[in-house]
């Protein structure tokens, strides 16, 4: 297809355009961007490691309270490639959250769901919509949206856990709500599980290598806007998952290895992983986990949303990022 682009030299083109733009309208033919060949929305492969992040969040807790106005201790992944965008890719929010021991964590509630992955220490809970649910290592509790929810340090030692939103998506559907709670009241929402125990995550990982967590109706995902799963490699194995539609946040809960993903728009990434690093994956790129010692994995993703508008594709071969490389829904 060939298209006449701005001709400034043709006085009655270029006041056709000058008028265009006074009535806050813009051409189709002078858009680049609009419809990439495929997925490219500027999230970039990303890898922080626990090492550059835990003291930064022990700084945090020396310098900065949970009181009003503060509410979270929390320090976002920010993606390079959004444009300084709080977020770790352009649907989830990921982040490490501290809670110094004797401290709490306001009540409050939000449109955004919310899921909390465990990564060492106790002594924290979170209320969900007045009931105490235990924090421990490798637990996944969950806040699914406009729950009250507070969380309460009655440990010794301060604590760190992982924290994934949905909250770029639903910034972008304009769906935000946010309310303060001046108490624990129940949201009158039906009850559901709130806590997947490590136990029985580990347990359900003796004889599959992705477990995924479901709600209570047994097969739907754990919030209808995030897919919640862990992932194990045995030690000295490698395992590639092909391009697909959607984004991940990666969370390391156990064992070392590494990541090395191919075919983002501005390059590729190669990471040693350690316990607590957090590594991005946008949509469509290819990555391949390597495992030297067993590796547990926390994944959330927008798996849900991207089925359920029928979005979902995967390419058919790799490698992905040539022009060969053609999704296959
Ligand atoms: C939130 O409510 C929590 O409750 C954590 O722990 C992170 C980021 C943005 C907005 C609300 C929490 C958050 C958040």
């Amino acid at each position: 297809m060939t298209t006449t682009r701005f001709e400034d030299a043709d006085p009655e083109l270029h006041a056709f355009y000058g008028d265009v733009a006074a009535a806050d309208l813009q051409p189709l033919w002078t858009q680049h961007e609009l419809m990439p060949r495929q997925p490219s929305l500027g999230a970039v492969p990303y890898h922080w490691p626990f090492t550059d992040v835990e003291p930064l969040m022990a700084r945090a807790g020396q310098l900065v309270g949970t009181d009003r106005g503060g509410d979270r201790r929390v320090l976002a992944m920010s993606n390079p490639g959004l444009g300084g965008e709080p977020y770790a890719t352009p649907t989830l929010w990921a982040a490490m959250q501290y809670l110094n021991p004797g401290e709490s964590a306001p009540p409050h509630r939000h449109s955004p769901a919310a899921l909390r992955f465990v990564l060492a220490g106790e002594g924290v809970s979170t209320l969900v919509d007045g009931e105490e649910v235990a924090m421990c290592p490798g637990d996944l509790v969950l806040t699914p949206s406009m729950r009250w929810h507070e969380h309460r340090n009655d440990a010794v030692e301060p604590m760190v856990w992982f924290d994934g939103l949905d909250i770029p998506l639903a910034r972008s559907l304009d769906a935000v709500f946010f309310e303060p709670g001046p108490m624990l009241a129940p949201s009158g929402r039906p009850p559901a599980t709130m806590r997947h125990p490590w136990a029985e995550t580990d347990e359900a990982l003796r004889s599959t290598t992705v477990h995924r967590f479901v709600a209570d109706d047994g097969r739907s995902d754990v919030m209808p806007t995030m897919r919640c799963q862990m992932h194990r490699l045995a030690a000295g194995t490698s395992t590639t998952d092909r391009a697909h539609v959607g984004s991940s946040v990666f969370v390391v809960f156990r064992g070392d290895g590494s990541v090395a993903i191919t075919g983002g728009r501005r390059g590729d990434v190669e990471a040693p992983l350690r316990p607590g690093d957090v590594v991005a994956v946008p949509s469509w790129v290819e990555v391949t986990w390597t495992a030297d010692d067993q590796l547990d994995l926390f994944e959330m993703s927008d798996a849900p949303v991207i089925e359920a508008l029928q979005l979902d594709r995967t390419a058919v071969e790799t490698p992905v990022g040539t022009t060969g490389s053609r999704g296959d829904a």
